[in-house]
């Protein structure tokens, strides 16, 4: 009843932002995402008998309340598909900051619903694993499978059609780079979960987010299966930018950028006038994601890394999907 997994964070092309259901983690648009390769969280878990509630060890230090809660409403649900009443022990490890805005929850939920469908012997397929993560975090639901992928928004009330679909296995397009630029390792003050709730009430420019964002998944799809970095690079860029003026203009706002965002931003639009074609895409939280060929890769790592900014650095590739692994956290 033990078992562990492993499994990249992904970061969104065309982004996720906003519910139709808060409870199942139903979104109101599609989104499309590459999995990252050397970003990701390892989780164990064991079930057992003699215990009588779960526990969550993160990074060696144990969980906050609303962690564990998280964790357990997960487990609960796994509890259920196997029709057991059994707790369970877990341990988490992710080698980048959490909840920075590098999609730790993604990774996490993706790992933790692999690692405990195995622990109690279920044999769920990747479009079940996929419905699963998304219920944790929705954007977990994009780690399951590696490569490109599109979450699918779905219309059923119970999400059975609300999961990733693959656009493009992580040996698709070796030259697409994209370079992590951690800024602050700091926790952001607003989750995820929290913005979104607010945004879809508030913004005067969400109707605008969800009136355009079938064009830019049409154009994402197509960059990525034809290899079409600019079609890539300035739709992503875009939709970033549409998102964060959707949260901007929330009430009350959500501003997720520091000022080194600004910073770092403003360098990667002279690098591109300058002849190096890089774009940016950011997400809730300062860091920002730097897309490049992988012929700049080099280039634009050692740019970004003489700034006192930034606080450290991936250079990342498309990842695999999640998957187990032997080496037991415990
Ligand atoms: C994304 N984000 O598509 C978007 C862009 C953040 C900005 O998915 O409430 O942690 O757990 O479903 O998945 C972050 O949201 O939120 C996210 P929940 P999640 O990557």
């Amino acid at each position: 009843m033990k078992a562990t997994a492993t499994a990249n964070s992904n970061i969104a092309l065309v982004k996720y932002w906003g519910k139709r259901n808060n409870e199942l983690n139903l979104p109101n648009n599609s989104s499309i995402s590459m999995s990252l390769n050397k970003l990701y969280t390892t989780t164990t878990v064991e079930f057992s008998n003699g215990i009588k509630t779960d526990s969550l060890i993160i990074d060696g230090k144990k969980a906050s309340k609303e962690e564990i809660e998280r964790t357990s409403k997960h487990l609960s649900i796994v509890r259920k598909l196997a029709r057991k009443e059994i707790f369970a022990r877990v341990e988490s490890k992710n080698n980048f900051p959490k909840s920075a805005g590098l999609a730790s929850s993604a990774s996490g939920f993706a790992a933790l619903s692999l690692a405990a469908t195995k622990a109690l012997d279920l044999h769920l397929d990747r479009k079940e694993l996929s419905i699963l993560a998304r219920q944790g975090s929705g954007s977990a639901s994009r780690s399951i499978e590696g490569g490109f992928v599109e979450w699918v928004k779905g219309s059923l009330e119970d999400g059975s059609d609300s999961y990733a679909k693959a656009i493009a296995p992580n040996d698709h397009w070796p030259e697409l780079t994209m370079i992590v630029a951690v800024l602050t390792k700091k926790e952001k003050k607003t989750g995820s979960n929290a913005g979104m709730e607010k945004t879809p009430a508030t913004s005067p420019f969400y109707k605008c987010w969800l009136d355009t964002v079938e064009q830019d998944l049409e154009k994402t799809k197509k960059a990525i299966l034809e290899k079409n970095f600019s079609l890539l690079g300035k739709t992503a860029e875009m939709n970033c930018l549409k998102m964060h003026s959707t949260m901007l203009t929330t009430e009350p706002h959500l501003i997720y950028w520091e000022p080194e965002t600004i910073k770092v931003i403003k360098e990667v639009l002279s690098l591109r006038e300058q002849g190096t074609e890089c774009y940016f895409t950011i997400d809730a939280g300062p860091q920002v994601k730097v897309l490049c060929m992988k012929k700049n890769s080099e280039k634009i790592k050692k740019y970004f890394s003489a700034m006192k900014e930034v606080k450290e650095i991936f250079v990342c590739t498309a990842g695999e999907g999640a998957k187990l692994t032997e080496k037991d956290l415990f």
